[in-house]
């Protein structure tokens, strides 16, 4: 069992001065009862908290570090342009080659802005959508999550055409009417609500692939029907594709699923671990933001020159050919590995994965297709599974409603490794919790 006496220590002292000690609440490991460890430092696929323990690292701080942790390319390109200052609120050339470097692989994207989370990037999106049309509601989906925009933290009404409640305090009720939160991969849904209030509707926006409710991938014909809709009421498409961007393939979901969205955000890989976030689409609609039209978007750090290039050597490296197949190989090898080691303890285990990232759920279900049957998935088991990884050095998202993330510096002795760690975690389990399948 790792000691952790200096990460205990440290989040004593940090829930003094930061609410629940961290500064992003999954953090906290709140959801699987256990407490934070605190790292020092990272290197390649592997993180080392501070009382010197090793992790294998599937989060990767939730998306960015596809290049492993202190890459030394990007370290070499960060110290260099951070000698000449690190922000001067005025233009330079880095964010032009950034957003050059984003539209080669997302051609939908033909004019962009940067912002500086991911948060802003949907919360503009949204803004845009609205401004464009003049209209006022928009649609999302349970257990998508695009940051904590106030209009997006809303949860299901109790039908299509019911608007959402607040999903936190603090978000008006008078905002939260005008957000419908749909059910994932439920066309029926859509259709209905479309139906009941579609000249109403400023835009769609969705993970499509939804990495906010662990990994779930689309069903085939729900992104093409979300775009037949959003064309037939002229509604805005807006994929968020902070999470998938450059990780589940060069050009996002939107190159596997061949849909086209008319604004994309984007952020974690493309600032390359600094704080970066996109949104972009076509003229007609990007060329209405100030100071050229009325719309309002703005952010003393939007293109900071530092997160720039951070971004762009990642990006630079991540093009290189195969990069993403093999990436999806290790992948792959991974969630085979811990679904053969699973069954051979006959513990209802199902994965889903696309390039880089990846989810498990503890079901009997062949498929997961929706918000609600991740919850019906068995959390006690998973809280378990995490807390035996942890202890064998497997960092694993401290959530059911989290995906994992592979690296390119991953390497298969590290997969074996994890799936040999899995099998004696799955072997205890099974020991302790009755599980058929
Ligand atoms: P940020 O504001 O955290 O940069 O991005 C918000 C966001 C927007 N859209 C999608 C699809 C996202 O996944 C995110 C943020 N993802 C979470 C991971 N579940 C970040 C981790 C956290 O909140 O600490």
């Amino acid at each position: 069992m790792n000691k952790t006496k200096l990460s205990k220590k440290a989040f004593l002292e940090s829930k003094k001065i930061i609410p629940g000690g961290v500064n992003s609440p999954v953090r906290a490991f709140k959801s699987v009862n256990s407490l934070p460890i605190f790292i020092e430092k990272g290197d390649g696929a592997y993180i080392y908290d501070l009382d010197g323990n090793k992790y294998i690292d599937y989060i990767g701080s939730w998306g960015p570090m596809i290049l492993g942790h202190a890459n030394k390319a990007v370290i070499n390109s960060i110290q260099k342009v951070i000698k000449k200052s690190t922000s001067f609120g005025a233009p330079t050339l880095l964010e032009t080659k950034l957003a050059k470097l984003i539209k080669k692989n997302f051609p939908s994207m033909e004019k962009m802005r940067m912002t500086s989370s991911g948060t802003e990037a949907t919360m503009s999106a949204i803004r845009l959508a609205r401004g464009y049309t003049q209209r006022d509601k928009i649609i999302k989906f349970e257990g998508c999550y695009h940051g904590h925009v106030d209009s997006l933290l809303v949860n299901a009404g109790s039908g299509a055409a019911t608007f959402g409640t607040p999903s936190s305090p603090g978000v008006p009720k008078d905002l939260s009417k005008h957000t419908y939160a749909l059910e994932y991969n439920n066309i029926k849904q859509i259709e209905k609500c479309f139906k009941v209030n579609g000249k109403n509707i400023a835009c769609v926006i969705i993970e499509p692939i939804a990495g906010n409710m662990n990994c779930i991938l689309p069903n085939q014909l729900f992104l093409k029907k979300i775009r037949s809709l959003c064309n037939k009421y002229k509604s805005i498409l807006i994929f968020d594709e902070v999470m998938t961007g450059f990780r589940v393939a060069k050009g996002g979901a939107q190159e596997i699923y061949k849909v086209k969205p008319d604004i994309t955000t984007l952020g974690k890989i493309v600032g390359g671990g600094m704080p970066v976030g996109v949104f972009g689409g076509s003229k007609k609609y990007m060329d209405l933001l100030s100071p050229d039209g009325p719309i309002y978007h703005a952010g003393t750090l939007s293109g900071n020159p530092v997160a720039m290039t951070a971004g762009i050597k990642t990006l630079e490296i991540l093009s290189e050919n195969n990069f993403h197949k093999n990436l999806e190989k290790k992948t792959a090898r991974l969630m085979m590995g811990l679904k053969k080691s699973a069954e051979k303890h006959n513990i209802g285990f199902q994965i889903s994965y696309a390039g880089g990232m990846f989810g498990f759920f503890f079901t009997n279900k062949k498929k997961i297709n929706n918000f609600k049957e991740v919850c019906d998935c068995n959390e006690l088991i998973f809280e378990k599974f995490f807390k035996l990884m942890l202890s064998k050095g497997i960092y694993f998202a401290p959530s059911l409603f989290e995906a994992g993330f592979i690296s390119s510096r991953h390497t298969m002795k590290d997969i074996q490794y994890t799936i040999k760690a899995a099998e004696e975690s799955f072997k205890e389990i099974s020991k302790k919790i009755k599980f058929s399948i």
